[in-house]
Parts: structure tokens; C-alpha cells; sequence
């Protein structure tokens, strides 16, 4: 398949996503989104085989967020529609996506685009790369479900600052603050998070849509809920097909091969 602005490959169970704008650092445009859409259209298919998503970024930058050359001057423009019609979606297909996302920040990662390699799950970043709330630089709030990450990742008070100075924070910063999972020198980037997403792919993907779910839907529950939650999840996984195999692996004492259902 081929796309203007991304490079999109699935590479057995591994979907592949690079975001390819390298000149403009792959800031968002309405076509980005566009193919973005179809491509978890295609990862979400039952015959993609996919079982695990890796997203990063051509060039030296992850993402600039909005293309502001796209924005200078003219009527004020509907800020909502766009973001109603293009991050919002893109933000909520990843949340509900079955399968986890591994985000290679190759570079800076500013604004929306901040944000949205916040949206995976598990987020590896090149010593060299950063992160920053870019938007009150130009007169905005945090997009993309970063108010309601932040705080989550790195506590209130670290999000305000985070947030109103929209200062550039670096990759083991971001470790050292929980905001991501791990920091690996840049030339290790791409064979790390290749790895880790290869090692996702293989565990029981219905297990992990699972935790994904789970741990989403536990921010907005009491413990009574989430226990029952917990009850519903382990009785629909105690059905699958990995779980039978992970069990008669773990007594013949061998590896087991799991296969997503
Ligand atoms: C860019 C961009 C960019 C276009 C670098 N656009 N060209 C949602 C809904 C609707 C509208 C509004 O927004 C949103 C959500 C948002 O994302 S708002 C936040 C938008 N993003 C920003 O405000 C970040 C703007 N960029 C920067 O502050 C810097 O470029 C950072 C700190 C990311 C990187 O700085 P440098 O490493 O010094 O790179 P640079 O600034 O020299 O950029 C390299 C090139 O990329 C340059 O083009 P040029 O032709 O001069 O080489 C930039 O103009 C271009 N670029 N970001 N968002």
C-alpha cells in the first residue's frame, strides 16, 4: 500500500506506520490524517494478521504537531471541526484499537503530535528525542487527550507546568517522570522498538486488548466497578485459546505459542 505523507508496511503480525513528512518535521495535514485512517482501517481488518502496531517518524523529527503553514491568516478558523473530524477519531480508534502500539519517538515530538505517541501504549524514545506541550506557544490548550494523559503519566503538578510553559522536555526527563516507558540510544531506536513490538505481537493479543481496556476504563471507575470489570475480562480470556496454551505450556514447561485467539 502506498501513501503520500506515511510509510506503511504489515510486516507479518507488526504493522509498521511511519509518519513521512521529514521536511516539515511530519506534521499533521487533513491528507496525513486521511491515510492514517485507512491504515488502522487496514491494521483492524481480521485478514491484516496484525497483532501489534509500531509507530514512528521519518526524518529527525516524530511529529510538529497541526501543520501551521496551513493556517496563517484568513477567517478564524473552526478549530473543533478539525478536531472532531481528524484527531479526536485517530486518538479514540487508538485507544480502542485491540492490539498494542508501540511509538518510536525518533525526534521531537511537539503538540498534537506530543499527544498522540502519548495515545500508545508503549512509548520508547531516542536519547536525542524530545517532548513539548507546544500549543499555548501559540495560543492553545493541550489536544489529543493530553489533558487527560499528562496528568495521568506524570501527576497534576508536573502537567500544569508541562502544559502552560510548553518548554522542551528531553527523553530521559520524560523517563525519569513516568511519562514514557523507556530511553534507548538513537542508533538502538529502530531495532529496540522493532524488538518490543515483534515481542508484543507473539504474547496474547486478546489478553493485552484487554489490559489496554482495562486500565482505560479504570480511570473513570470506583474499585467496586473495576473488580467487576476484572471479573468479565478474566472470564472472557479464561475461554481463549492462549489461555489454554499458556497454561499447558507453563506445565509441560515449554515456551508457548500463542495465537491471538
Ligand atoms: C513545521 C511545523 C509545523 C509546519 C516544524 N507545521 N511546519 C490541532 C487542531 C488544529 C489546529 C491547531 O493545532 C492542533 C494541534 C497542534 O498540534 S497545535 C501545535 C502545533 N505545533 C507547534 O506549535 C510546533 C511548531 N514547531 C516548533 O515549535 C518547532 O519546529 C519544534 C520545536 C517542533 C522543532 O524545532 P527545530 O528542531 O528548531 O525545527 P524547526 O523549527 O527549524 O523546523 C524544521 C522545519 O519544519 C521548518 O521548516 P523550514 O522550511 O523552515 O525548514 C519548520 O517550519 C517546519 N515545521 N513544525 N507544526
Amino acid at each position: 500500500m502506498s501513501y503520500a505523507t506515511l510509510l506503511f508496511a504489515i510486516d507479518g503480525p507488526v504493522a509498521r506506520i511511519t509518519l513521512n513528512r521529514p521536511d516539515k518535521l511530519n506534521s499533521f495535514t487533513a491528507e496525513m490524517h486521511g491515510e492514517l485512517a485507512d491504515a488502522f482501517t487496514r491494521i483492524e481488518s481480521p485478514e491484516s494478521g496484525a497483532r501489534a502496531v509500531l509507530l514512528t517518524g521519518a526524518g529527525r523529527g516524530f511529529c510538529a504537531g497541526q501543520d501551521l503553514g496551513q493556517r496563517r491568516g484568513g477567517e478564524a478558523p473552526d478549530l473543533g471541526h478539525t478536531i472532531d473530524t481528524t484527531y479526536n477519531p485517530l486518538i479514540r480508534r487508538m485507544r480502542a484499537l485491540k492490539m498494542p502500539i508501540v511509538c518510536a519517538v525518533n525526534g521531537v515530538a511537539a503538540g498534537a503530535g506530543a499527544n498522540v505517541a502519548l495515545a500508545c501504549d508503549i512509548v520508547i524514545a531516542a536519547r536525542s528525542a524530545s517532548f513539548m506541550q507546544a500549543f499555548s506557544r501559540i495560543g492553545l490548550s493541550p489536544d489529543s487527550g493530553g489533558t487527560w494523559t499528562l496528568p495521568r503519566l506524570v501527576g497534576p503538578a508536573r502537567a500544569r507546568g508541562l502544559a502552560m510553559l510548553a518548554e522542551r522536555v528531553s527523553a530521559e526527563q520524560a523517563a525519569s517522570w513516568g511519562m514514557i516507558w523507556q530511553v534507548v540510544d538513537d542508533d538502538k531506536l529502530a531495532a529496540e522498538s522493532g524488538a518490543l513490538a515483534e515481542r508484543l505481537a507473539a504474547m496474547p493479543t486478546r489478553a493485552l486488548a484487554a489490559i489496554k481496556h482495562a486500565l482505560d476504563a479504570a480511570e473513570t471507575s470506583t474499585l467496586d466497578q473495576q473488580l467487576d470489570r476484572e471479573r468479565d475480562i478474566q472470564r472472557e480470556l479464561g475461554r481463549s485459546a492462549d489461555y489454554a496454551e499458556g497454561v499447558a505450556a507453563f506445565l509441560d514447561k515449554r515456551a508457548p505459542v500463542f495465537t491471538g485467539r
